[in-house]
């Protein structure tokens, strides 16, 4: 009797957390979706698990993505593109209202701070006991950032901005998913520039002269125009309170 009150105890607790993170995932594609989009959220639910479902978590590459992506593509919001690194918090503090961040995409808000994977031989979605970020690199939360953000920065056009962090020696960093795959994907004739806004904290380190800037710049292909401006990381956001949701620009 035992075992078996454990068993389905188990199975209704397993089964709980994957129809929870469904439920969410559904409500928020939902609550974010115009109504007269043909954005069905149970077809974006299900072109999202077919993706690591029954799949070893460290065999889920970015590709396996691409299904989701087309079905719920990232809408641009040209000049009002925001893209950040090392500056997560201050930058969705200054977008609120105005600029476009991947967290503001669909996709972006209802995965953000989420964790999920699958395993071999299952059809459920687990939300704990998945591979950490740098664990393998193929596991289903870093491979969907990856893709994702590579189609997100294929479709910015105008001026873009990016915000990076000044009290950082390397404030573009190459390992960072900005450098490794946004930059890669902006294309010229669609982004006309790039505004860096190097924002410091109390401690400044680098400024718009810094090393890792100059290789950013090199690394913009042609006709794609780079500007670079510094910061302090109190003006930023009481020039934001003191303008609300308008889109003034702040730097
Ligand atoms: O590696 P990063 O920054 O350079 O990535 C940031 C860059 C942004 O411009 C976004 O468009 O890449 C995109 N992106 C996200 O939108 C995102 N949301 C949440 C990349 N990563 C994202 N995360 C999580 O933040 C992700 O789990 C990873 O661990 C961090 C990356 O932060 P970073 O190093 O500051």
């Amino acid at each position: 009797v035992v075992v078996v009150v454990v068993v389905v105890v188990t199975a209704v607790v397993l089964s709980n957390r994957t129809d929870t993170f469904k439920a969410t995932f559904i409500q928020e594609c939902e609550r974010r979706t115009p109504e007269n989009t043909s954005t069905d959220c149970v077809e974006v639910w299900s072109a999202f698990e077919q993706a690591y479902v029954g799949r070893d978590p460290c065999q889920v590459p970015p590709e396996a993505y691409d299904h989701l992506l087309s079905v719920a593509p990232p809408q641009p919001a040209c000049n009002r593109m925001l893209f950040w690194s090392g500056t997560k918090e201050v930058a969705h503090q200054v977008s609120e209202g105005c600029y476009q961040t991947m967290e503001d995409s669909m996709l972006g808000s209802v995965l953000d701070g989420m964790t999920w994977c699958g395993k071999e031989g299952s059809n459920e979605t687990f939300t704990s006991g998945c591979p950490g970020w740098t664990e393998c690199v193929n596991n289903p939360v870093r491979s969907f950032w990856s893709r994702a953000s590579a189609e997100f920065a294929a479709v910015a056009c105008g001026d873009a901005v990016v915000l990076l962090n000044g009290s950082r020696d390397t404030p573009f960093s190459p390992t960072s998913t900005f450098a490794k795959i946004e930059v890669q994907k902006f294309k010229p004739g669609k982004m006309k520039s790039l505004t860096v806004v190097l924002v410091t904290k109390d401690k400044v380190v680098a400024n718009c002269e810094n090393a890792s800037l100059n290789k950013l710049k090199k690394q913009l292909k042609p006709g794609i125009k780079y500007i670079c401006k510094e910061v302090t990381e109190s003006k930023l956001i009481k020039c934001k309170k003191d303008h609300g949701k308008s889109c003034v620009v702040c730097w």
